[in-house]
């Protein structure tokens, strides 16, 4: 499935934002990140995974086709993420 890469994609830009470092969070530079800034990262990239992507993901998981993700798909689901992130998490310990 491709979409696995777009989610890989996904995950990865998420990981990036948190990894460009403090400065980027915090947006009005007073040296800390407070619940807003924070909310409004997570904000702008939850919109940009629903914009792009929710239909492909929907249908990526979607394994009855039913137009629907059910329980056991969702479980499915967040198998995958979780196995996605723990890549990224394991890659990144690699590199350091
Ligand atoms: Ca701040
Ligand atoms: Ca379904």
């Amino acid at each position: 499935m491709c979409i696995d890469n777009d989610i890989e994609d996904l995950a990865l830009a998420g990981y990036e934002v948190l990894t460009q470092g403090f400065h980027v969070l915090d947006t009005n530079g007073d040296g800390v990140i407070d619940a807003d800034e924070l909310k409004d990262v997570l904000t702008e990239l939850s919109e940009a995974i629903i914009e792009d992507n929710a239909e492909e993901v929907i249908a990526a998981f979607d394994e009855d086709g039913d137009g629907h993700i059910d329980e056991e798909e969702y479980d499915e689901f967040v198998d995958e993420i979780t196995d996605i992130v723990q890549g990224i998490l394991d890659d990144h310990e690699h590199d350091a």
